[in-house]
């Protein structure tokens, strides 16, 4: 019998989500722990990573349970280790886009997600309830309002780190309808964003849209409002271990048209600000603001995801001559080339 990856997580938490559909998927049996991960850690006498962020991974290392965290490289190594069902596509070109849109659920999905949760105060109110209790059910009332406010004061305090103010809050409302848009025109073709089975990327943007379309009230209602067929992705995707497995053979030239419509939304909002907070972050500075359509974006300066950006160039260094020239013809036709161009 196949000894189960364990994890620490939360259902509120949307790299949690992408873990956890990713190994239904994948039929890779799990044991996941509903927890803090330091309390979790601590209990074990595991050394907890730095920094701490969900979903925890704890795997044997050299005999021992090591405590890691970041879901993109660990799927790429449970990629090699378990190569049935495989969530990569086969053409190295259309893997490197399946890459950046993973990235792009990550590192800008996240921001909708964030944005919502702690913007408005029916989703403040919401989040700073359940959040708590999914770590412990059994709160008694008085600890619930303890922790309710030290969550939703703690989270908002940092809704600036992602971006999300009173200049930016329309802008990230209106991508998230764009994104939406596309993605009932692209469910209405294809039952997933780059074939007929799932890619990684399938799972990070679930992962992000599972708090947006079942956590948080307003970009629930808007959901529903605009794309359907985006809710039903989201929920069917929770358990896909059922889905007969096909090789995805695609080419990054059969790419469907709402792919580029996708490209186009990344190349206004997602590719401009990984580049400048990364040039930000190079020349030291703490903030940066970039003008984007009609509005200017402010935010911290995010270490980790400079380092992301210098990951997809990493990704692209991989690639052979001919597949770079497809991709760099692809991100060009949308728009989206300075997101292998050192500037
Ligand atoms: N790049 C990481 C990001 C994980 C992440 O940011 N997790 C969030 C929760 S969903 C977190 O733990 N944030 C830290 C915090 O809220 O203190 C991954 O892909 O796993």
């Amino acid at each position: 019998m196949q000894i189960p990856v364990k994890l620490i997580g939360n259902v509120a938490s949307p790299y949690t989500r992408k873990m956890i559909a990713y190994l239904r998927y994948k039929r890779i049996p799990y044991e996941v722990i509903w927890g803090q991960p330091e309390e979790v850690l601590k209990n074990m006498n595991i050394e907890a990573p730095k920094p701490v962020l969900l979903p925890v991974f704890l795997f044997e290392r050299e005999g021992q349970l090591k405590a890691e965290c970041d879901s993109t490289p660990i799927i790429r190594e449970f990629e090699e280790k378990y190569s049935a069902r495989s969530v990569l596509p086969n053409d190295p070109a259309l893997n490197f886009i399946n890459y950046v849109l993973e990235d792009f659920g990550d590192e800008w999905c996240t921001k909708y997600m964030f944005h919502y949760r702690w913007y408005f105060q029916e989703d403040a109110d919401n989040a700073g309830t359940i959040l708590p209790l999914g770590i412990n059910s059994n709160l008694n009332d008085e600890e619930l309002k303890f922790f309710k406010d030290v969550f939703a004061k703690r989270q908002i305090d940092r809704l600036w780190v992602v971006g999300s103010n009173d200049d930016t809050a329309e802008f990230i409302d209106k991508s998230y309808r764009n994104v939406l848009k596309i993605f009932e025109n692209h469910f209405k073709l294809s039952p997933f964003l780059l074939g007929n089975t799932p890619s990684s990327c399938d799972f990070a943007i679930y992962g992000q849209f599972t708090q947006l379309v079942g956590f948080d009230p307003t970009p629930r209602r808007i959901a529903h409002e605009i794309s359907p067929r985006t809710i039903a992705w989201v929920n069917t995707l929770d358990d896909r271990g059922g889905l007969d497995f096909q090789e995805n053979n695609n080419r990054l030239e059969d790419i469907s048209e709402s792919i580029h419509e996708l490209f186009k939304e990344l190349s206004i909002s997602y590719v401009p600000t990984m580049i400048e907070n990364s040039n930000a972050h190079r020349q030291g500075k703490d903030q940066w603001e970039v003008a984007l359509k009609d509005n200017t974006w402010k935010q911290k300066t995010f270490p980790y995801q400079a380092k992301c950006l210098n990951w997809i160039r990493e990704e692209f260094s991989l690639l052979n001559h001919g597949d770079k020239e497809r991709v760099l013809a692809f991100l060009t036709s949308n728009n989206c080339q300075s997101l292998i161009e050192e500037s």
